[in-house]
């Protein structure tokens, strides 16, 4: 299973697909926002799903929901650093979900181990830059624009290749700006700019995007797809009955041999990634 450098050794042996637990600060973002905006908080619910199974928690502090408004940079921080500090000091493996090179630095410099930014650099001119020097694990996501406006961008000529295609040309960006290739992980960005239906061939085809040579994580839990692929007289299903679909998927995305997952019910995911471990070392 392909893995990025740079990881905590508990994590750097693991022959499973890694657990990704979301822990959103925020008070808007679509499933948890809200709940743990505050610090005490947001520090109690990452050490819930660390003991439910998350190998790392993803912390963020701006929401990425379509049509999501930007928050200040020093309301970023406030939000997310106190969080970072109390799991890293606790021994919990923390990423930051973040699109700020300023974020990132004073994240890392909290203890963050992974920055994941879902604009892959695109977002911030100096994130790449300071990933160069940061030298961690960098999560790149397939990305074209802003959450406010990600929506009219969602055109393809053949979304796997174009997915695949700008996922290149960012790595390359990213490897000259001095990026070690080793700390890449590459992530398709399910929902992002990217319409209801376009989400099902990419995740039909990852051998697509794992033919790049990167590690993958794929973060499809609770995701708007699932709740109209699940649609019923009633509408779609609410973000809440998600859950039986997002660990299908964990199941499917484990036995293509995925570096992690990004997900909401850690100990649901964590369940269907052993299953699949026990059933790969037979
Ligand atoms: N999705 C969201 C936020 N951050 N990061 C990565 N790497 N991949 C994703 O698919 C992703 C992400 C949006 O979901 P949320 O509001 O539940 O966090």
């Amino acid at each position: 299973m392909l893995r990025p450098s740079g990881l905590p050794e508990a994590l750097q042996n693991l022959e499973r697909t890694l657990v990704m637990g979301v822990l959103n600060v925020t008070p808007d973002s679509f499933s948890d926002g809200g709940k743990f905006s505050d610090t005490q908080h947001a520090i109690a619910q990452g050490m819930r799903l660390n003991s439910t199974g998350a190998d790392i928690i993803d912390v963020g502090g701006e929401s990425t929901r379509p049509g999501a408004s930007r928050v200040s940079v020093q309301e970023e921080l406030d939000r997310v650093i106190p969080v970072v500090a109390g799991l890293a000091e606790l021994g919990i493996t923390v990423s930051v979900d973040t699109m700020r090179a300023g974020v990132a630095r004073e994240a890392t410099m909290a203890g963050a181990k992974i920055i994941n930014d879902v604009s892959g650099g695109k977002s911030d001119p100096d994130m790449l830059a300071t990933m160069a020097e940061l030298a961690i694990p960098f999560i790149l996501m397939h990305w074209r624009g802003p959450s406010d406006e990600m929506t009219t961008l969602a055109t393809y000529q053949d979304v796997v290749e174009d997915v695949c295609a700008e996922l290149e040309t960012q790595v390359t960006r990213a490897i000259e700006s001095g990026i070690k290739r080793e700390n890449i992980v590459l992530d398709p960005g399910l929902g992002f700019a990217k319409t209801v239906e376009q989400n099902w061939p990419i995740l039909q085809n990852l051998e697509a995007l794992q033919s790049l040579g990167f590690p993958l994580l794929v973060g499809a839990s609770r995701k708007k797809f699932l709740g109209e692929l699940l649609a019923d007289e009633n509408g779609a299903r609410g973000v809440d009955e998600r859950e039986a679909a997002t660990t299908a998927l964990t199941t499917m995305l484990a036995l293509r041999r995925v570096w992690a997952v990004r997900v909401h019910n850690t100990q649901d995911a964590f369940d269907a990634v052993t299953v699949v471990q026990r059933l790969q070392t037979l």
